[in-house]
């Protein structure tokens, strides 16, 4: 487990900028990670949003596992005013019915003198540029393999009555169900200094074993009979891949710093095969289990407080504290 925490500066300015271009978006396309639906969801973003209408789009759908695309598409159009599909952001054609999805969200809209305004919001390095750039055929908004490329909101002109706004990547300041921060670092979500890579790799490693045995047989070929395989301890699993991918020390030791940066590697391009961290059910497990542990450490928080107030001597009153209480 690894505690992630990435809110840069330019994140404090796109939290405001969102607000304020929410006030005039008719439809919200919500960018998630098909290979982590629940942990890529931006609580922040849901309560920006509020109740309107949104289109959740699954992205990155080539590199999840589909049937488990199909359990959570079916969760999130279970939700009112939202759609939901799975996109791969290169591929034109199915990028195209999105608008379809936009236009069906918000019927009141379209026409030159009320043009339909679109928002693409997302965590970092989900494909909102890329997606962008799909539907228009060609490269008006920057896009890369690295989050926080986008820093400005942008607004592109996608027909004469559509505009779409592209903005750029948000987290969240505190990421309190400690799978998703292990699942968004392993995604690319994060950047690349603010969280243990190989924490990540052992924690990514496990959810393998127990899911996917077969994909790391087949990808690192270790010789083990998948039962043997998913008993195997994390850091000696890890050892055997860095063995198998070259991740030596110079003497020959291994180095498994490299080994979880390979493995890292092979997950964010699909190497080891399609893949989804968390199903409907299993997230919502870890994010009752998160909340629950968050409420104790208020709870026990807010008890030192009170503690301590109570062994303060009474003092003279003194003037009010510049600090309102919520
Ligand atoms: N395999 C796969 N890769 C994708 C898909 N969509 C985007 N990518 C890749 O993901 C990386 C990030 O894409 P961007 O479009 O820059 O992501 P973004 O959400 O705009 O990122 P920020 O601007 O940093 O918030 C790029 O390397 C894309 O090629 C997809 O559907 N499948
Ligand atoms: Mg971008």
């Amino acid at each position: 487990m690894v505690s992630v925490q990435w809110f840069p500066g330019h994140m404090h300015a796109t939290q405001k900028a969102l607000r304020e271009r929410l006030k005039s978006t008719d439809v919200i396309i919500e960018l998630l990670d098909a290979r982590l639906p629940g942990s890529s969801a931006n609580p922040l973003l849901a309560q920006l949003i509020g109740d309107r209408p949104t289109l959740k789009i699954l992205n990155k759908e080539d590199l999840a596992d589909p049937v488990r695309t199909v359990q959570w598409l079916a969760h999130y159009n279970a939700q009112p005013r939202t759609r939901a599909i799975a996109l791969h952001a290169h591929t034109p054609g199915p990028a195209r019915t999105l608008m379809a999805e936009c236009r069906r969200l918000a019927p009141h809209r379209g026409g030159m003198v009320k043009p339909l305004r679109v928002l693409i919001a997302g965590i970092p390095n989900v494909g909102k540029s890329t997606l962008i750039n799909t539907l228009l055929g060609k490269r008006a908004a920057k896009a890369a393999d690295e989050p926080g490329v986008t820093r400005q909101e942008q607004r592109i002109v996608l027909a004469d009555d559509v505009y779409l706004y592209d903005t750029p990547g948000l987290l969240w300041p505190k990421i309190i169900v400690p799978e998703s921060g292990d699942w968004l670092a392993a995604s690319g979500a994060v950047g690349r200094n603010a969280f243990d890579e190989e924490a990540v790799a052992l924690a990514l490693l496990r959810a393998l074993q127990a899911d996917y045995p077969a994909l790391l047989e087949a990808r690192y070929r270790l010789g083990l009979a998948q039962a043997a395989l998913a008993a195997l301890p994390d850091h000696e699993l890890l050892a055997a891949i860095g063995r198998k991918r070259g991740a030596l020390l110079p003497g020959g030791r291994i180095d498994p710093h490299k080994a979880a940066e390979a493995v890292l590697a092979d997950f964010r391009a699909g190497a080891i095969g399609r893949i989804t961290l968390e199903t409907p059910h299993t997230f919502a497990a870890w994010l009752h289990a998160a909340q629950a542990a968050e409420a104790q450490r208020q709870a026990l928080r807010q008890g030192r407080r009170t503690a301590r107030q109570d062994a303060t001597p009474q003092a003279a009153p003194s003037k009010p504290s510049t600090r309102s209480s919520p």
